[in-house]
């Protein structure tokens, strides 16, 4: 059986990942797909139980390197209990969130060198990559405000807003290098258009396999 395709969706806060998500998802199943839905940190019970630890322990006062391994031993167990195994099954991956998110937070965000991360992103990932991953871009007091209206701010929604603009720009530096499987997804438009880009870039993308 050939292998799945494995799609993240990345962005700042608010960018709208989430709300996309099942649009995404209903244009993979409708081309006749099997999805598999995850997110990052999370997807199994221990890296939902790091989701809790990261996103809400304010009290643990964890260091930015605690953080980074934190991401990644979830990543390791959701690696090996979800996405291989859906892919090995031919199915299509959707996971919001993955390791450029640990580039833009613990890297661009909080000072972790990149080859640090690429190091442990190469010990826990081995060859996997993504295939395609949308990076839903917004300006980030515009993507803060729509997050903000949303709910009470978690652990990394209270970081400063220069905490917020170069994990901004550590995505788009990223996707400048590689743009044939980071595709900009312009997220300050309306739904109705961010979902037309979507679909354009779905059928280009994934069409055709
Ligand atoms: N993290 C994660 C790391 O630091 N390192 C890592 O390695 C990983 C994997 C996870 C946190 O963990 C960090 C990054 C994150 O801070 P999360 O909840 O998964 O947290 O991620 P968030 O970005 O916080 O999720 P959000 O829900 O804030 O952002 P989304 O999903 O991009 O935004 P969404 O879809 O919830 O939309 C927000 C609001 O905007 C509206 C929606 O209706 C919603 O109310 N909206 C729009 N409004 C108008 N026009 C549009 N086009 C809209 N799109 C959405």
């Amino acid at each position: 059986m050939p292998r799945g395709i494995f799609i993240t969706l990345e962005g700042g806060e608010g960018a709208g990942k989430s709300t996309n998500v099942a649009f995404v998802r209903n244009w993979l199943e409708h081309a006749g797909r099997k999805v598999v839905v995850t997110r990052e940190p999370g997807g199994t019970e221990l890296g939902e139980r790091v989701r809790d630890i990261l996103l809400h322990g304010r009290e643990l006062h964890t260091s930015a390197e605690s953080e980074m391994l934190l991401m990644f031993a979830a990543r390791a167990e959701h690696i090996a209990r979800v996405i291989r195994p859906a892919l090995d099954a031919g199915k299509i991956v959707l996971c919001d969130r993955f390791t450029d998110a640990t580039y833009a937070y613990q890297g661009g965000g909080r000072g972790i060198p990149a080859a640090r991360i690429a190091a442990i992103e190469s010990w826990v990932q081995g060859d996997l990559r993504p295939d395609l991953t949308l990076l839903f871009d917004v300006p980030v007091e515009a993507g803060r405000r729509r997050a903000g209206l949303r709910s009470e701010p978690d652990r990394f929604e209270q970081e400063s807003d220069e905490f917020f603009a170069r994990v901004h720009a550590t995505y788009l530096a990223r996707a400048a290098r590689e743009p044939e499987r980071m595709r900009v997804i312009d997220a300050s438009q309306s739904l109705e258009k961010v979902e037309q880009q979507l679909g354009s870039v779905l059928q280009e993308v994934v069409g055709g396999r």
